[in-house]
């Protein structure tokens, strides 16, 4: 049987099929729950169905893993390296297949669906590195013929939940690593995105298969709260990485620790950008443009809140809102789009929420503020002047949604940009180096990532991914964000004949 588009046949060279089991459990495709229709956002018409797995499919699915734990931590590091590397050369093969589905199911524009799965492969090959050094430190001993030193091994089962926005980038930062580490993976995908999860999946499934390994090495499930729910109380998975919202992420948190399990939370962003006077304009709009149309606004990483110097206040802003004027909203597959749709009808209706919260607070819309008349999910890229103690200006509106507020001095923008609940990414635009050392110096930022002449967004793999406060805490991806998928031992090994205690303590 063909999909019911033409348009959708694609989709069968990546596995997918008009309608698919969305678990994979112990090596094999199956699902017993509900059947759920996913849509493409420009639309919302039907690409495929999917059977969402039931709690009985999880508990078997667990069951496996917990079984193929034993297989994957016994492999050393580098072959499990070398597992990852063919993940990664499966993924380069299927690229523009699977950037296309990115961006039919997601809504994001083609360039940033095949850029989301770049992301993936970078992954990859970072983690086939990483895979020869797990290197754990000799730390010199206060004790004769003694050696300290630390041991990294494998947590188990690592748990791994993702939200729409990145269904699949955000799977790469965790699951690679953690395989490298020697967990096995389970994962539940956004709900709205079942056929990234699948279609990923499967390319990861037949590696494992080719090499004779377990299929319950990583485990997949498309299914909704309940499911993730039923990871965070699961004392079979020692780490859960959760991305969302900074309210569903203090329930998981609770959930987690409750357990004693771990937690890596990747949660709200409300992220500034800062132009101050001595900046290069141009290059600001520019960044500003990207960080907050990009994706409609929907990246954890987007610029919400934009603080101009009031010298260059005018200035700037007329180039921006001439920007914003001439953005092409769209098909996102189509060439020459730069605002696809905003992902679900849920999402619209936010939009819509959003933009008369924002008035009823005195907001002074710029351009854009409405929702584009279609079948599709589609909302204007908004600018909105506002005060900057406006209590809308604390909250994360996931959309393409920009407040520009004035300041006169650093003190007074760094005071503003850490003044919200979250603390993800933020950006300032200068060409002062005493303004960029206090900017990433204690009285700077607060956040996680803290950028000079860039965006808020558009991190690269290579160093460690998150965000502080409401944000969640987490590091994911680059660095040594590795060793929250591992357990450190500290051994100290007595090569003597003596017992010489450490603290000099002598016991009879
Ligand atoms: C997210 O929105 O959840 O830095 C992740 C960025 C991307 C990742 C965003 N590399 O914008």
């Amino acid at each position: 049987m063909g999909f019911a588009k033409k348009e959708h046949e694609f989709l069968s060279a990546i596995g997918l099929a008009p309608e698919n089991p969305g678990g994979f459990i112990n090596g094999n495709w199956k699902a017993s729950g509900p059947v759920i229709s996913t849509v493409t956002p420009s639309n919302n018409q039907e690409i495929a169905k999917v059977t969402e797995v039931s709690m009985e499919d999880y508990e078997e699915g667990l069951r496996s893993c917990n079984e193929a734990v034993k297989t994957w931590k016994t492999l050393p590091a580098p072959k499990r390296g070398e597992i990852v590397r063919q993940i990664g050369d499966a993924l380069r093969e299927k690229l523009q297949h699977l950037g296309k589905l990115v961006s039919l199911e997601m809504g994001k524009i083609l360039a940033e669906g095949i850029g989301e799965v770049q992301e993936v492969i970078d992954m990859c090959d970072y983690a086939v590195g990483l895979s020869r050094q797990l290197n754990g430190s000799i730390i010199p001993s206060e004790r004769p013929d003694h050696m300290m030193f630390e041991v990294w091994n494998p947590l188990g089962i690592v748990g791994v939940i993702t939200a729409f926005n990145f269904p699949c980038a955000v799977l790469g930062w965790n699951a690679c690593i953690a395989l490298v580490c020697g967990n096995c993976v389970v994962w539940k995908g956004a709900p709205t995105t079942p056929l990234v999860t699948i279609a990923v999946t499967k390319l990861i499934a037949e590696v494992l298969k080719r090499n004779n390994l377990p299929g319950a090495i990583f485990t997949a499930f498309c299914g909704g709260a309940e499911i993730g729910e039923a990871i965070a109380k699961d004392t079979r998975i020692p780490l859960v990485s959760f991305t969302g919202s900074s309210k569903v992420g203090s329930k998981v948190q609770q959930i987690v620790t409750e357990r004693f399990g771990r937690c890596l939370l990747e949660l709200s962003g409300n992220n500034a950008l800062i132009v101050m006077d001595d900046a290069d304009v141009g290059l600001a709009v520019r960044s500003i443009f990207f960080a907050a149309v990009g994706t409609a606004g929907q990246r954890c990483t987007t610029c919400r809140r934009l603080y101009l110097h009031e010298s260059i206040y005018q200035n700037l802003l007329d180039q921006l809102v001439g920007l914003y004027k001439q953005v092409k909203i769209g098909d996102p597959l189509e060439k020459g789009t730069l605002v696809g749709p905003v992902h679900t009808k849920a999402s619209r209706e936010n939009f819509e929420k959003g933009i008369s919260t924002i008035k009823s607070q005195g907001g002074k819309i710029l351009t854009g503020g409405s929702v584009i008349e279609s079948d599709g999910n589609f909302v204007q890229p908004t600018i909105v002047e506002i005060a900057s103690n406006a209590s809308v200006v604390k909250e994360e509106l996931f959309g393409p949604v920009l407040y520009v507020m004035k300041f006169k001095t650093l003190e007074e923008a760094i005071e503003l940009n850490n003044s919200v609940p979250q603390g993800l990414s933020s950006s300032i635009f200068t060409s002062k180096p005493g303004t960029i050392f206090k900017w990433i110096g204690p009285h700077g930022s607060d956040c996680g990532i803290v950028n000079v002449n860039i965006p808020t967004n558009g991190a690269e793999i290579g160093g460690a991914f998150g965000g502080e406060k409401a944000t969640g805490g987490g590091r994911e991806a680059g660095s040594d964000s590795w060793k929250q998928y591992m357990r450190r031992s500290t051994c100290t090994i007595n090569y003597g004949t003596e017992l010489p205690l450490a603290q000099g303590i002598n016991f009879g």
